[in-house]
């Protein structure tokens, strides 16, 4: 094993630029992915002056300002964050795919890595488990996967 040549990202002096997308929609719960994912990105060194936020309506509206962002340049990941949650309704289904392939398209086309911090539930319990309280919160999990990619992406 110890022949074996491994590249990874880490989370020390990583710095760089970052662009986080928050939408709107169910603020309730994603501004506490906000908080998290800005007090994440701070608590490893990144400065306030390197963080940009842009606000969107909802989910939906995340990947045509990730493709904006992106297409200005300038940053070397981004972090979209949102919750859909379901509570019953077919709309789900649209926002949450269209979200998630939207954002995995540029992200691929691009090279620039954007980290995936949409919830995408059936239920508020489970959205509010995720934003804080007893799964974690989802949108630290993001910054901490951009942080990871800023790094790795350097070395590759
Ligand atoms: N947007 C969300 O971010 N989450 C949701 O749960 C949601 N639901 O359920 O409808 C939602 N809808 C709004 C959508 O993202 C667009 O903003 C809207 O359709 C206007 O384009």
């Amino acid at each position: 094993m110890k022949e074996i040549r491994t590249i990874e990202g880490t989370f020390t002096d990583v710095g760089g630029r970052y662009a986080v997308v928050v939408s709107r929609f169910n603020s309730f719960v994603v501004e506490s992915l906000l908080q998290a994912a800005l007090d994440t990105l701070i608590r490893h060194g990144v400065k306030e002056k390197d963080i940009e936020i842009i606000r969107v309506p909802g989910a939906w509206e995340l990947p045509v300002a990730v493709k904006k962002l992106v297409d200005r340049g300038g940053f070397d990941a981004l972090i979209a964050l949102g919750a859909v949650i379901r509570g019953g309704t077919a709309h789900f289904e649209y926002v949450a795919g269209e979200a998630a392939k939207g954002i995995a398209t540029i992200q691929n086309a691009s090279g620039v890595p954007v980290s995936f911090g949409v919830l995408t539930v059936d239920t508020i319990e489970q959205a509010i488990e995720r934003a804080g309280t007893k799964a974690g919160n989802k949108g630290a999990d993001a910054a901490l996967s951009a942080l990871e990619m800023v790094s790795l992406c350097r070395q590759l």
